[in-house]
């Protein structure tokens, strides 16, 4: 298989899902002295973009979504120490959890597969985690933004509750805050003061470079 062949296997199974696929060529492409990078840039990412554009589009579905971070989780867990190696540099990095009281996490991994996806270092710290265990979090780690996920209604004001916590600790100026989950809408994202809101996994994406993208712009040089 020549370069591009292989390129265009690996862009292909991904968007099909295809685990074991993405897997073999994946470490083909490596064996073939293909760069992580390659198979990174020209392959998966898009792959994983053109996911979330048909996810938008309403041509794909939540269930092609999963299989096809799942597979794409699979080749990152083969590349994640190569890159790390060639000091490829990470977007930002993303403090990832689900609030007190909430035990639902697929929605919160996909989000965790996109954002790596995407070039993002991600520290997930679970489901029902507690504001302390944010702080300590943020604290230890210096992220560029934290992500709050709630799927209950009765779980959503622990959005409130972290954000006050990290106010008491003096790091609320210091991260972005975002939040998302089935019931949260934007109004709920302000209404508790968070600085970010997406709907799904994809749009978590784009709201996070965005975020970054300003707070760096507004950063004096
Ligand atoms: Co539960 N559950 N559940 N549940 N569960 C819901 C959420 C519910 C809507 C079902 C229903 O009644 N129709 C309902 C909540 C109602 C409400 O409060 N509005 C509900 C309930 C009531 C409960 C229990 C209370 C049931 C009970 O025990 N009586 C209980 C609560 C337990 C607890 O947490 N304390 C409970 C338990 C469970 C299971 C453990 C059985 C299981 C969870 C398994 C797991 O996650 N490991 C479960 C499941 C599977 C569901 C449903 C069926 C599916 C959730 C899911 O994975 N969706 C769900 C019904 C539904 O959603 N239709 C339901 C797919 C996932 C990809 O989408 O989670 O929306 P989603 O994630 C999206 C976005 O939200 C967004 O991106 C994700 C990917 O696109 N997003 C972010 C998520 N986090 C984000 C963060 C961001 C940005 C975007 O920035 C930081």
């Amino acid at each position: 298989m020549t370069r591009d062949e292989l390129l265009k296997a690996l862009y292909d199974e991904t968007l099909v899902g295809n685990a074991p696929q993405v897997l073999a060529l994946t470490q083909e492409g490596l064996a073939q002295d293909l760069a992580p990078e390659e198979l990174l840039f020209d392959a998966l990412i898009p792959s994983l973009e053109e996911v979330g554009a048909r996810f938008e589009r309403g041509d794909f579905f939540v269930p092609e979504m999963l299989i096809a971070g799942k597979a794409m989780a699979g080749a990152l867990e083969v590349l994640r120490p190569l890159l790390a190696e060639t000091g490829v540099e990470s977007v930002g990095t993303f403090v990832m959890g689900t609030v007190k009281g909430d035990v639902h996490d697929i929605g919160k991994n996909l989000v965790d597969i996109m954002l790596e996806g995407a070039g993002f270092r991600v520290i997930d710290l679970g489901v029902q985690v507690a504001p302390e265990k944010f702080v300590a979090a943020i604290e230890e780690h210096r992220p560029d933004i934290v992500g709050f996920s709630a799927f209950l209604t009765t779980t959503m004001p622990m959005f409130k509750a972290n954000i006050n916590a990290l106010e008491k600790a003096g790091l609320r100026d210091q991260v972005i805050v975002m939040v998302g989950g089935a019931p949260v809408t934007q109004e709920y994202a302000d209404a508790v003061g968070a600085d970010g809101y997406a709907s799904d996994a994809s749009a978590a994406v784009a709201r996070a470079k965005e975020l970054l993208a300003c707070r760096r712009a507004a950063a004096p040089a």
